[in-house]
């Protein structure tokens, strides 16, 4: 029996890291938690099933993709999301306007929302926190984030602070739309660009209006890793301490291990399916391209401790065979195994933190990372 309360239980901590579980209305998630990226109602070129065996416990969905196409209301009529794309398990929804934003030309923001034209059709579009809400409800999305403005990089102090205020705002009107319903959760987003005064100031008008979870968002845009680090280490300990906390965006595997060095519990990205689709592999040791010449005749196996189906059944020669001959199976292969390597390094970490060896756990990764004898 599902138990409809959203909870987060932390069950260990090592240094800054939490090892914790999410319970839900659609069931539970490990965390820490890498979510895998179903924008348009599906994690590209794989089957739920597929992504369930790489060990995922929540995927994100986009507001923005499912209002344009098949539209909300359509999902809704259908039954949800989860249904609509025979996933019952969590999932979270982004808000929109991070998407709108990096993906469409045009479009314009004020302090109501933003307007847009659908790149489909050319009909006009308003994204506001109100109609985001109502979208994400429409979805029956088991988190839904509130509405904000992803800062662009770099910003100065009064273009950081003017637009974090804005999202506060929208974040107060997020929450005031937002249905309440058992099981369900809405996540505010904290903004303040690289400014420690303007993320603090940023947590406390959250904290005020209270949220189920907390979202870093306006990382991940531009200002490498080591000012993200920089930004989260100013910035998670200020954060509610009981509520599950989120990174929009990333990352790479360096950015997961480091992130959770920081108190992050959740991650999503589309680096290991997109990567996957444009013939890249992450492993133990390191990144490989497949489509390298050096494996066209190589019979081993990409990692021969990964229990992913690619590495499972298929050698390197194959594989490379698939991306040359451009065959969809390469793209589906190495999604699955990018999630299932993702999982695994997730997995990992879950196991550090409970046994108090993260640290060992960051050095022999990185470690492994360096000899990129793969
Ligand atoms: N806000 C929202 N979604 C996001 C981001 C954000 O700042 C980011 C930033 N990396 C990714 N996705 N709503
Ligand atoms: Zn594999």
């Amino acid at each position: 029996m599902t138990e409809k309360v959203f909870t987060f239980d932390i069950h260990a901590r090592d240094g800054a890291a939490r090892r914790g579980t999410l319970s839900t209305a659609h069931g539970d998630i490990r965390t820490p938690a890498f979510m895998p990226v179903g924008t348009a109602g599906t994690v590209k070129g794989l089957t739920p099933e597929m992504v369930r065996e790489t060990g995922a416990d929540i995927l994100l969905g986009n507001t923005y993709h499912l209002m344009l196409r098949p539209g909300s209301e359509r999902v809704r009529r259908l039954g949800g999301l989860h249904k609509f794309m025979n996933w019952e398990r969590p999932i979270l929804t982004d808000s929109g306007g991070f998407q709108v934003m990096s993906l469409n030309e045009l479009r314009k923001i004020d302090e109501n929302g933003v307007v847009f034209k659908s790149h489909i059709d050319g009909k006009r579009f308003d994204l506001t926190p109100e109609r985001s809400m109502q979208i994400q409800n429409d979805l029956d999305a088991t988190i839904t984030m509130a509405f904000d403005e992803c800062t662009p990089y770099p910003a100065d102090h009064k273009m950081a602070a003017d637009s974090m205020r804005r999202s506060m705002r929208w974040a107060k009107r997020s929450r005031d739309a937002w249905e309440p319903r058992p099981g369900y959760g809405l996540f505010g987003i904290v903004q303040g660009s690289t400014y420690e005064d303007l993320r603090h100031e940023s947590i406390d008008a959250l904290t005020d209006i209270g949220f189920e979870g907390y979202a870093v968002g306006g990382l991940a845009v531009g200002e490498g890793q080591e000012e993200m680090f920089r930004t989260l280490e100013f910035t998670t300990p200020n954060m509610p301490q009981e509520k599950p906390r989120y990174l929009m965006g990333v990352g790479k595997p360096s950015d997961l291990v480091g992130g959770v060095m920081r108190g992050i519990d959740m991650f999503d990205c589309v680096l290991p399916t997109r990567s996957g689709r444009n013939a890249q592999a992450f492993t133990r040791l390191g990144t490989v391209n497949i489509r390298n010449a050096r494996h066209q005749d190589d019979p081993r196996p990409l990692d021969e401790h990964c229990r992913c189906p690619a590495c499972r059944t298929y050698s390197r020669a194959y594989l490379h065979h698939l991306f040359r001959a451009k065959e969809i199976l390469g793209a589906v292969l190495l999604s699955a195994h990018n999630l299932t390597y993702f999982q695994d390094l997730m997995a990992g970490m879950r196991d550090a933190i409970e046994n108090g060896a993260m640290a060992d756990f960051a050095l022999d990764f990185h470690a492994a990372q360096e000899r990129g004898d793969i």
